[in-house]
């Protein structure tokens, strides 16, 4: 794999990074994505499922696909990947790590700050009265379906769902580092989800230089400065490990 000078000079330079990860960045960890062939939408249409009023009118189909996928996500390892991004996170003095993912493996791999714009699969609450819910009662339940302690309403996944909207405070998070980074990274994401879709927009407009790591071009190639065609797990940690040897050339 070869990377132009420019991604080279700015990954040893920059002080600000921003990274949007998408599900392809957990595809090497198991976990299906979204569009792919055989992803988790092959067999399920968005609007059928990833719906308040998909949930409302059969909440156990809904929650059952939940408990479906949290089983997995629960049984999944982060991957060279998400270890890479843990890593890049203790090598620049601004480092922001926005994720549409909601299967919680960056943390899980050690990065300490994650933006979840859409939200996080192991959290869930009432729909009635926001109350969370405890993750072992909602994974106890054999379809996942279950009732507020408080009120009897029902509980559903903390996650976006379209047309809903995005947490505010991670909508600011993520526009305000896109838009002041010198390197923003796309990785693993089709870029057809908006609002999501516009931050390597954003980062463009404001002068960053951006980098795809897909394993094929995407919506946003086109608005990228350089793509890097090829799994995540291989290309992050050759990324890191260059940055890390560039970094100590430069304090000799
Ligand atoms: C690899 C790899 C490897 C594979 N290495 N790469 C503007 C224009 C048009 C529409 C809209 C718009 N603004 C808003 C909308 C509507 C809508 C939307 O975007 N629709 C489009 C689909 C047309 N957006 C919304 O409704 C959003 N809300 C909103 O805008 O609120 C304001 C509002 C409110 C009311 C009215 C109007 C406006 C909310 C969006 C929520 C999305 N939620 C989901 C489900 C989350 C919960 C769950 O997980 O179940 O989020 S949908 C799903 O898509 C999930 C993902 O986070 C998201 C993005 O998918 P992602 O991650 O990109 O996955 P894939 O499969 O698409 O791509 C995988 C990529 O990985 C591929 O490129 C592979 O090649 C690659 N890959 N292996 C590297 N090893
Ligand atoms: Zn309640």
């Amino acid at each position: 794999m070869r990377f132009s000078e420019e991604l080279l000079d700015r990954l040893a330079s920059a002080t600000r990074v921003a990274v949007l990860t998408g599900s392809g960045v957990s595809a090497e960890s198991g976990i299906a994505t979204f569009r792919d062939p055989n992803g988790l939408w092959a067999r399920f249409r968005p609007e059928e499922l990833a719906r308040v009023d998909a949930f409302l009118a059969n909440p156990e189909r809904v929650q059952g696909w939940y408990t479906y996928r949290r089983d997995i996500v629960h049984r999944a390892e982060p991957n060279p990947a998400h270890r890479a991004l843990a890593l890049m996170e203790t090598l620049y003095e601004h480092f922001t790590l926005v994720t549409q993912n909601v299967d919680d493996l960056h943390r899980r791999a050690g990065s300490g700050q994650v933006i979840e714009l859409h939200g996080n699969l192991t959290r869930n609450f009432c729909i009635t009265c926001g109350k969370a819910a405890a993750p072992d009662r909602v994974d106890a339940a054999p379809d996942g379906l279950v009732r507020c302690d408080d009120c009897g309403g029902l509980v559903r996944p903390d996650v976006v769902w379209f047309g809903e909207t995005l947490p505010p405070d991670a909508v600011e998070k993520a526009w305000t580092a896109a838009s002041e980074a010198e390197l923003f990274l796309s990785i693993g994401t089709s870029a057809v989800v908006y609002p999501a879709a516009e931050l390597p927009l954003v980062a463009a407009r404001a002068g960053a230089y951006v980098v795809e790591v897909n394993i094929e071009p995407s919506a946003m190639s086109e608005a990228a400065d350089e793509v890097l065609i090829g799994p995540a797990g291989s290309i992050l940690p050759v990324l890191v490990d260059i940055a890390r040897e560039r970094m100590e050339d430069m304090k000799t």
